[in-house]
């Protein structure tokens, strides 16, 4: 299984960057995506030498961008020494395998670059689980007798005829089966959650999510003096962590720093991470970070709504705070809105005040609820 997995890396690859433009789309966004998807290479440890756009009506089925397009962006990738092909959007085993043999360059999409990511960043076994569960999952349909890599590590590579039939259908048994074992294990995984979560029964939960890089780790440690990684680079945190902050004078709630989401998110990366995201779904109150200085933050914020309705939150459970005003011109930042910035702290009271608010902290009587469940750190 690994050699396929080591085929699939794009850390130490020179990529160039392949996108495609729909009638109908503005080319600066197509332009922005990319800018997102040089982002992403580049925290999965490659170098990026290039980019090109093409416009057509529609997708080609073999080849997204259209045969000859291929040769001519492969032979100008390929000039700029890059060795790896990264497209924004999400393509088929046979397409891959079409693209390959016309760049002569490995192809990979948009989704084999996030579960490279987050192979990379995760840590605990539930994170390392779950990813690893969303990776196969992700091969299983793209699974052809011409791009298997589980045969070509089986030695089965270029088999004609039936016998490289019979070594796909081998490799798809291999693969459901994991899925099977991994799915098992989550369960496991998950009805632990749920057993520490009813454990802290009573204590006011607030979970922070939003786009990546929003700034939710850092906000996260501002409301609970916590330690946590933040850092410039897509999906700093995958694991979800819990600790407890003070919301007002001398009462707290346990606050939940969270994965967080991208455009075009693979799906089984969602419902691969259930367990993890559990504790947005099970949070009294949810965070929506936006990093407000973000020229796409209309759109990351859009993104985020959309992952948190899949996952059934509650809207009226959710507030959206914009962060980063420190980097907002001042006029803006006066509308009503919640703004904070996490870097420098401003706005931070005033959150707090909200979060105590939306808590129903107002009376004293509410006071014996703010004992914090035991072995929470
Ligand atoms: N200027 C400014 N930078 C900020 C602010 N908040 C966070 N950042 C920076 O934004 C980057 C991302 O911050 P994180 O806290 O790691 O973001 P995150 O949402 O946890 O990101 P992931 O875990 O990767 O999804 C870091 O470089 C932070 O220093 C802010 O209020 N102002
Ligand atoms: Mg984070």
């Amino acid at each position: 299984m690994h050699n396929l997995e080591e085929s699939r890396f794009a850390r130490s690859r020179r990529a160039f960057l392949v996108g495609l433009v729909l009638p109908g789309q503005p080319g600066y966004v197509v332009e922005e995506h990319l800018d997102e998807l040089a982002q992403l290479a580049d925290t999965a440890g490659a170098v990026v030498v290039g980019r090109a756009v093409q416009s057509r009506k529609a997708p080609d089925p073999a080849t997204f961008i259209g045969g000859g397009k291929a040769e001519e962006i492969g032979e100008a990738a390929r000039e700029l020494g890059a060795d790896l092909l990264l497209f924004d959007d999400d393509l088929s085993g046979s397409q891959v395998k079409n693209l390959e043999e016309a760049t002569k360059l490995s192809v990979m999409d948009r989704s084999a670059l996030i579960l490279d990511i987050f192979d990379l960043r995760a840590q605990s076994r539930e994170a390392r689980t779950q990813v690893e569960l969303a990776r196969l999952k992700y091969m299983l349909p793209r699974l052809t007798r011409q791009w298997s890599h589980l045969s070509r590590q089986g030695g089965g590579f270029g088999q004609r005829g039936g016998e490289g039939e019979k070594q796909l259908e081998q490799d798809r048994r291999v693969l459901r089966s994991r899925i099977r074992r991994l799915e098992e294990d989550l369960e496991k995984i998950e009805r632990t959650r749920g057993v520490q979560r009813r454990g802290r029964d009573g204590v006011p939960s607030v979970a922070l999510t939003g786009y990546t890089n929003a700034g939710k780790s850092t906000l996260f440690n501002r409301l609970t003096s916590a330690g946590t990684l933040a850092e410039n680079r897509l999906f700093a945190t995958l694991d979800a962590k819990l600790r407890r902050g003070q919301v007002d004078g001398s009462r707290s709630a346990v606050f939940a720093d969270t994965v967080g989401f991208i455009r075009k998110l693979p799906h089984h990366l969602v419902s691969s991470f259930r367990s993890t995201l559990g504790e947005i779904t099970a949070a009294d109150l949810v965070l929506h970070v936006v990093d407000r200085s973000h020229p796409r933050w209309q759109e990351q914020a859009e993104v985020a709504e959309a992952v948190m309705d899949d996952l059934g939150v509650d809207r009226e459970r959710v507030i959206r705070v914009f962060n980063k005003s420190d980097l907002v011109p001042a006029e803006e930042t006066r509308n009503g809105d919640l703004w904070v910035s996490a870097a420098t702290g401003e706005g931070i009271a005033e959150l707090k005040a909200e979060l105590a608010k939306r808590l129903g902290l107002g009376g004293a009587t509410a006071s014996a609820a703010f004992e914090v469940a035991p072995g929470l750190c």
